[in-house]
């Protein structure tokens, strides 16, 4: 009797220890970020990283990659990077992913999203399933959800506050189909550029404006080459956290869990960082009471005009003015995009 409690005892504690001494964590596991850590974006990602290395008592050391490093600038190659294991871990932008993971083109439609609301709803609703089910179809594991943000248009010639102001406008967007679109419809000249290039073409002029979030605009001094800056939210840049499938499971259950609460806790916090002082004081306090962060957020509406921005926020009958010349937009896209995962994302909003 005795002998057979030790046995079980004993099995058990081989089953318990087995997998954990079965697996060697690599040295380093890479993540791709397409921006640094001046960004809030970068911030989240530095955070995951460092979330991760402490809830695995440092067995897991996730090295971020800033400003597309590991793919030589080519931020819109980073799925399929990740998906070929090139890259363990990726902190991305969803817009980067859109050629290959088209329903993310869902974001990018114009004024269709058009609160923090609605972009919490299609995140965890039904059209968030399934952007999640097609990365995870292609070998790529989700983790959670941050934020780049919604991006304002940003310029060197002229206050934009009608469609009319944007004709003729070189403006530089990511290299991402829609965009281009967009920007035809509203009779701009957009150009495709990676970012890290992006800055350099500001600098000598080659383009006249761009659009990003309020982050990405801070982390880079937008003020610095351009005056005007027009607050339109005319579309949303999620981020999601993500690891290669096979990497993923190469983690032992509790290693598993661990990470995926770090990516979880990351999301928040990231999103509050992205979103303080747009959304009122919601995300602020969040970030300065629910997780107690020492470091105060920048302020888009005083730090851009205290360095000579002139910052526009048209009213919701100008932005109807932008939202019809971009109106055809949906119907080119919407197949694209899944007429089904476009219905599910109204769903959801309601
Ligand atoms: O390239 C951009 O505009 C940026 C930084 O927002 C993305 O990576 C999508």
């Amino acid at each position: 009797m005795i002998y057979r409690r030790f046995m079980l005892l004993l099995v058990a504690l081989l089953i318990a220890i087995l997998p954990v001494t079965a697996f060697t964590p690599k040295r380093e596991y890479t993540m791709q970020v397409n921006v640094t850590q001046a960004v809030d974006w970068g911030a989240g990602a530095q955070k995951f990283a460092d979330l991760v290395a402490q809830k695995t008592n440092g067995v897991i050391n996730i090295k971020p990659y800033w400003s597309s490093s590991l793919l030589a600038g080519k931020q819109t190659n980073w799925y399929q990077a990740v998906a070929d294991g090139a890259i363990d871990f990726a902190t991305e932008s969803t817009m980067n992913a859109c050629t290959v993971i088209r329903p993310f083109n869902l974001f990018s439609l114009p004024f269709f999203i058009n609160t923090y609301d609605n972009v919490d709803k299609i995140e965890n609703g039904k059209a968030g399933a399934r952007m999640i089910a097609e990365m995870e179809r292609g070998g790529v594991k989700f983790l959670a959800w941050g934020e780049n943000g919604f991006r304002q248009i940003t310029n060197s010639k002229r206050e934009i506050r009608t469609p009319k102001d944007v004709e003729g406008l070189k403006i530089r967007v990511v290299g991402s189909p829609i965009m281009i679109d967009i920007f035809k419809q509203l009779g701009a000249d957009p150009i495709n550029m990676n970012w890290g290039d992006a800055v350099t073409a500001f600098q000598q002029g080659v383009v006249d404006g761009q659009e990003n979030p309020k982050g990405v605009l801070i982390g880079n001094k937008i003020w610095e080459y351009h005056k005007y800056m027009t607050i339109w939210n005319y579309l949303i840049d999620p981020l999601v956290f993500c690891v290669n499938s096979q990497v993923w499971k190469s983690f032992p259950p509790d290693i598993q869990a661990q990470i995926q609460e770090a990516a979880l806790e990351a999301g928040e916090w990231e999103k509050a960082l992205a979103r303080a002082y747009l959304d009122g004081d919601k995300s602020l306090k969040i970030f300065k009471e629910k997780f107690k962060d020492p470091r105060d957020p920048e302020n888009l509406f005083v730090i851009a005009p205290s360095k000579g921005m002139k910052i526009t926020v048209l009213t919701a009958q100008e932005i109807d003015a932008f939202k019809e010349k971009t109106k055809p937009v949906y119907d080119k896209w919407i197949p694209t995009i899944g007429e089904d995962i476009y219905k599910l994302a109204l769903e959801d909003m309601k």
